[in-house]
């Protein structure tokens, strides 16, 4: 196993992964922001290194001063959570350079992955089913571009190649909007992400979030953990997540799964990942590839009873996967709810001191929190304070359990969007199960 493991990260991740560092007897290094010294994860942790000042930018995102933290503390391994560096493939380049093990796949993949050209070049050659759609668009070629845009059938979607969970996307309803469309995406990408590349898809109007989560060895082998439904959004942000999907069957699943498992064998990948898919009429449409451990990456863990943590840290350390595929099984239903320090209707960010925090509890319920009484959430991070998850034999019990959890909650001092949990609980659509990506901001009136 690793024998010292940096924590390249903050909030409830970074104690997520401290607690799975603790169970495995790996020591653990908080690198943290000067926010930050009072979180619970550097509180906890064997050795602390203060990595820069409160803005991310020069802390979290600060490449050369985690590398150093990794030098003085004689850390073998980073782990980047989900966020700041977590997909930054010159990161993990510079990381393994260094001497250290990134926990994650490789630089390439990650590479790979976050062109978006390039991962549904590599997931349509590997078998995935894609959205129907082009490769990289030529600026001058508009004749072409009214020929696919009309063969597809609009609405199109003109997305940029370096773009990706909801930046640098348009979309298009008739030909007359179509090339301006195609420049404004260009010229928005090249200055958002220096990469002008842009391509274009049928844009689907209904469709769910549906993503698979995958771990792979790179020994070649690979398995599934089953999919989580992460529709219930606003602005791209996920709200309420569950797994498995409403509605999806074990066979769907297999087989969908299987599909992962061997484009995962075919890209070499290493590390948990997860296969995102838009899902509409019956069918999966791939549409971007995350190389990361998820936020939502608990409710996978409840209902199939492994630690994907753990196993990110044992896949770094060359172990095998100790699993084959028959061996895991999806049972019960899990939901999770993002417990966010923001405002319940205006969604501003609500920082300050938490006067006093009462996590719920009882049986089938999580918590996933750094947050103690007294804690002062910074001003400098995003807004997650919380994940609650709810397990239960089937989705209405879940549902029940996470209700009287919700009702539970005390969380004084700031603002926070459990009163928005609440009412999304009390929806008939959602008890009913399997709403599309707009049910949401359709219901909060947002559109
Ligand atoms: C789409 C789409 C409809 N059709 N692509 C948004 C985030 C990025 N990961 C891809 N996104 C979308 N791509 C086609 N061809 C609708 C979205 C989309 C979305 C997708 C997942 C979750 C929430 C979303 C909210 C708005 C739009």
């Amino acid at each position: 196993m690793l024998d010292k493991v940096l924590i390249a990260n903050r909030g409830e991740i970074a104690l997520r992964v401290l607690r799975a560092c603790r169970e495995l007897g790996i020591k653990s290094v908080a690198a943290y922001s000067a926010a930050d010294a009072n979180l619970k994860h550097v509180l906890l942790a064997d050795e602390t290194v203060c990595i820069g000042p409160a803005p991310s930018q020069d802390s979290y995102l600060n490449m050369p001063s985690i590398i150093a933290a990794a030098e003085v503390t004689d850390a073998v391994a980073i782990h980047p959570g989900y966020g700041f560096l977590a997909e930054n493939a010159d990161f993990a380049e510079q990381v393994e350079e260094s001497g250290f093990v990134f926990i994650g796949p490789k630089a390439e993949t990650i590479r790979l992955m976050g062109d978006k050209v390039s991962a549904i070049e590599a997931m349509r050659k590997a078998g995935v089913p894609c959205v129907p759609g082009t490769g990289a668009l030529k600026l001058e070629d508009a004749d072409e571009h009214m020929r696919n845009a009309r063969e597809l059938g609009y609405p199109v979607i003109i997305k940029a190649a370096g773009g990706g969970g909801g930046r640098g996307m348009r979309v298009v309803h008739s030909e007359a909007a179509l090339l301006n469309a195609i420049t404004i995406t260009q010229t928005e990408a090249r200055a958002a992400f220096g990469n002008d590349q842009v391509y274009m898809e049928k844009y689907l109007e209904r469709p769910r979030h549906i993503e698979f989560q995958v771990l792979a060895d790179g020994h070649g082998n690979a398995i599934h953990l089953g999919e989580r439904d992460c529709s219930m959004q606003r602005r791209h942000q996920k709200v309420v997540e569950e797994a498995p999907a409403p509605g999806i069957t074990p066979e769907v699943r297999a087989q969908m799964g299987m599909r992962c498992v061997d484009a995962c064998r075919q890209i070499g990948y290493r590390g948990a990942g997860t296969f995102e898919f838009l899902y509409e009429d019956g069918e999966f449409h791939f549409i971007e590839m995350n190389t990361r451990i998820q936020v939502e990456h608990p409710v996978t863990e409840m209902v199939t009873g492994i630690d994907i943590i753990k196993a990110q840290l044992a896949i770094a350390a060359g172990d095998p996967l100790p699993w084959s595929q028959d061996e895991i099984m999806v049972s019960g239903h899990a939901i999770e709810c993002r417990i966010n320090a923001e405002h319940p209707t205006t969604f501003m960010p609500s920082p300050g001191t938490v006067s006093l925090w009462h996590p719920p509890g009882g049986p089938g319920i999580r918590v996933d929190s750094h947050v103690y009484t007294g804690y002062k959430v910074p001003p400098h991070y995003d807004s997650l304070l919380a994940k609650i998850i709810a397990h239960g034999d089937e989705r209405p019990s879940a549902i029940a359990r996470m209700t009287s959890a919700l009702g539970e909650i005390v969380l004084d001092g700031i603002h926070t969007n459990v009163p928005l949990h609440q009412e999304i609980f009390q929806h008939s659509a959602f008890k009913t199960g399997g709403t599309d990506i707009h049910y949401l901001e359709k219901r909060l009136g947002l559109k």
